[in-house]
């Protein structure tokens, strides 16, 4: 795809993110970059009390949130650098290698930008993103992110619980599923000349999972909007379901009384399932889901860690799917 890269909108070179932390008078910020190595994993740890001022990577446009307390187990583990949750991305329409998306989403025009909610709703409508962005308090939530292919990451999202825009539109009591329809457009994304998808790449949640309140549209990370390969400027973040549930760059919310099919379904019925919850007990059929490798700290020898029962959300999550066959709705 190296005809397809954008020359013009390179990333911040560290010299243009060190004027722009100085000009902020961030100077704990800059004593921190000035340890190196050290001073990131101290970046990160520091971040549990001050993200805003030492976590901004100072490439995007700040986008701060309130700490939710609706964050979860992940909130003292260490965050993976933005660098690798910015760089080592899955966003098929941009390309399948982890680096594609990095290189070729640049060209993503993200406004204008609309969301349609359509269904089953008493109040569909058409949301502009601006909206979107003034309709609840901005949170950061630091979510534990599992792919399916067996790596993670610990990431601060910011943004607000789906539910408060669910509320608004007020679901009719026919509305038992909702579906996250994302952007399909050949003229931005590369990857939709692979037919390794059915486009648009969409995803769906049962009701209740989707008013649940750790089910976050997601409009930024890192205390800033989110770069064009995450995702931007809309996508959503379950952090109890492998990575593919979370759609990124949506373009539409449907509220449906059928269970409907997801691309990833779509595409290899015996290996990704409607819920597809983090499970370390059901593997997929070609690999162990029982471990994972953390994304960041993979020297030679780090150790993979254990995958956690609904990705460590157990304890909020578990009653949704209480006497249901895991194995079976896997
Ligand atoms: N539209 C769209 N959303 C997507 C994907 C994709 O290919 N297209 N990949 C999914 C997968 S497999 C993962 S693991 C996460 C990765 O999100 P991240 O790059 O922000 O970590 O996005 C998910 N959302
Ligand atoms: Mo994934």
């Amino acid at each position: 795809m190296h005809h397809l890269r954008d020359r013009g909108h390179s990333h911040s070179v560290p010299s243009e993110i060190t004027s722009r932390a100085a000009y902020e008078g961030r100077r704990d910020w800059l004593k921190l970059v000035a340890g190196g190595a050290a001073g990131t994993a101290l970046a990160s740890w520091a971040s549990r009390d001050a993200l805003a001022q030492t976590a901004r990577p100072g490439k995007l446009a700040p986008l701060p949130g309130a700490r939710s307390p609706v964050s979860g187990a992940a909130t003292m583990e260490r965050l993976t650098p933005y660098q690798d949750a910015s760089t080592y991305n899955n966003f098929y329409e941009f390309g399948t290698d982890k680096d594609d998306p990095a290189k070729t989403a640049q060209r993503l025009k993200t406004r204008p930008w609309t969301v349609a909610v359509e269904g089953e709703v008493r109040k569909p409508g058409t949301f502009d993103i601006e909206a979107l962005l003034k309709l609840a308090p901005m949170e950061e939530r630091i979510y534990r992110m599992r792919c399916v292919e067996g790596w993670s990451m610990v990431i601060p999202w910011v943004g607000w619980s789906l539910a408060e825009l669910i509320r608004r539109v007020e679901p009719t009591g026919n509305a038992k599923f909702v579906q996250f329809v994302t952007l399909a457009d050949p003229a931005q994304m590369p990857g939709l000349r692979s037919s390794v998808l059915k486009w648009p790449y969409v995803e769906a949640l049962r009701m209740d999972e989707a008013m649940h309140p750790l089910t976050l549209l997601t409009f930024g990370m890192y205390g800033e909007i989110l770069p064009n390969q995450n995702g931007a400027p809309v996508r959503l973040v379950v952090p109890w379901k492998y990575g593919f549930k979370s759609g990124k760059s949506l373009v539409a919310i449907r509220f449906l009384e059928k269970q409907p099919k997801t691309s990833w379904e779509l595409a290899g019925p015996e290996e990704y399932g409607f819920y597809s919850n983090v499970n370390p007990t059901v593997d997929h059929p070609r690999w162990s889901q029982a471990t994972e490798r953390r994304i960041g700290e993979d020297g030679l020898f780090a150790k993979k860690r254990a995958t956690l029962m609904f990705n460590g959300y157990e304890a909020q999550v578990g009653q949704l799917y209480a006497g249901m066959d895991l194995r079976r709705f896997f």
